[in-house]
Order: C-alpha cells, then structure tokens, then sequence
C-alpha cells in the first residue's frame, strides 16, 4: 500500500476497530478494495496511552483514521460513514431514502442498546484489559441487553438473512463486533433467540467475517 494511503490505527478483538475493519473487509470483499492501511496500535502494553498515539486522539481511544493530509477521524461510526461517502462505489448504505433511514436506526440501537453495554459486559465479568470483575454491573447489564435483544430479534421473524435485511450493513459489522468480544471471555448473552443465533452462525461464514474475526 503506497505511502499516501489512509491509516487505521486499530486493535484486533477490541470491538470498534474491528467494526471498522469488518466494514472494509465487506467493502473488500464486494470488490472495492479501499486504500486503508492498518496499524496495530498495542493497547495491552498501553500504547495507545502514549503522546505518539494522543497526538491522533487525545481520548486515547481506537480506531482512529488518519486521512492523507494527517487529519483524524476518532470515532468509529464517523470512520465507516467517511469511507461510505468517499468510496460510494458499491457503498453498503441503502439507496432507498426510507431504507436507509431504517438500517440506520437500528443500527444506532444496536451500537448504543447492545454492542456497548456487551462491552462494558466483557470488562465488568472478565476485562482482558484486567479491570477488577464486577459481577453485580456484570449481572446488571445483562438485564438491560434482554429489550434490546428482544427487538433485534423480531425484527428478523420477516425472515430476513442479515440485521436490516438482505443486504449486509454496518449494523451486522457492529453487532459482531460485540460478539466477537463476547467470545473472547467465553460469554455468551444471546439467549433463546432463534433469529439471532442463525444471524451469528451466518454473518460469521462470509467471508469478511472469515478474514477478520480471530475469536
Ligand atoms: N465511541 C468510540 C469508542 C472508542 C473506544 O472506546 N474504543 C476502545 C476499544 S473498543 C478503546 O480504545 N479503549 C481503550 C481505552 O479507552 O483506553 C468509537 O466508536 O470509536
């Protein structure tokens, strides 16, 4: 990859990055091979705590992209969302005004509903970052996920083979995001959800899946 590419300072299993390296793995894999090179920022041995790595976000979080002219991007959906509207070959956003709103929609739901609270899951019940287990937030969370999952899943009982539909979405990438992460710790929240379980074992036979997910 040329020295002008983008850069996505990323960590694998952490689940943001990996939604974004799931969605162009997807864009990748439908034929758009988007000039990202990604960097593995090393969080277990606190890189990203690191001036080099606050100089792109002083949050000190990943992902972060960083454009051709030293620009950066520092949140994940804004991150996917850029690269939709610079990339719109073959985008995965709907062309359908209605569509898109809905695959948004839930989108935001299962980001702020689902994929963030299974993360703060993983970290109260078994943080590889080795923050000390809270088992009572742990327990706590998991209660809060069960409307939310509920939704998720009868939003599929129309038979639909991904989240939003028949297309892949950025909501599929993110929902196994927090999966992967899930896994990672051996948990497993998804319950008795027929829907959502045949979602899992598919979303994870494609072959973006195949090539970004470890766990
Ligand atoms: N809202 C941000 C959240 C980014 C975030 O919290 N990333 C986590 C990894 S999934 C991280 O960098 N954690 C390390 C830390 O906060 O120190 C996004 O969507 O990109």
């Amino acid at each position: 990859m040329s020295d002008l590419a983008m850069k996505l300072y990323m960590v694998p299993l952490a689940p943001n990055p990996t939604k974004v390296m799931l969605y162009i793995a997807e864009r990748a894999a439908a034929g758009a091979d988007l000039p990202v090179e990604q960097i593995v920022v090393n969080t277990l041995k606190g890189r990203h705590r690191e001036p080099e790595h606050l100089a792109r976000n002083p949050f000190g979080t990943l992902p972060v992209l960083e454009l051709e002219d030293g620009a950066h991007l520092i949140e994940s959906l804004a991150i996917v969302e850029y690269l939709e509207d610079r990339f719109p070959g073959g985008a995965l956003r709907e062309a359908d005004v209605e569509r898109r709103a809905r695959s948004r929609d839930l989108e935001r739901v299962v980001d702020l509903r689902i994929a963030m609270p299974m993360s703060n899951y993983v970290h109260a019940a078994k943080s590889p970052l080795g923050l000390p287990p809270d088992p009572v937030k742990a327990a706590a969370i998991e209660e809060s996920l069960q409307a939310p999952l509920d939704y998720l899943e009868t939003s599929m009982d129309d038979g639909r083979p991904l989240l939003t539909g028949e297309r892949v979405a950025i909501a599929d990438c993110t929902m196994q995001a927090a999966l992967q992460f899930l896994r990672f710790i051996e948990a497993d929240l998804l319950g008795d959800r027929p829907n959502l379980r045949a979602w899992d074992a598919r979303y994870r036979e494609r072959q973006a899946a195949r090539q970004v997910l470890k766990w």
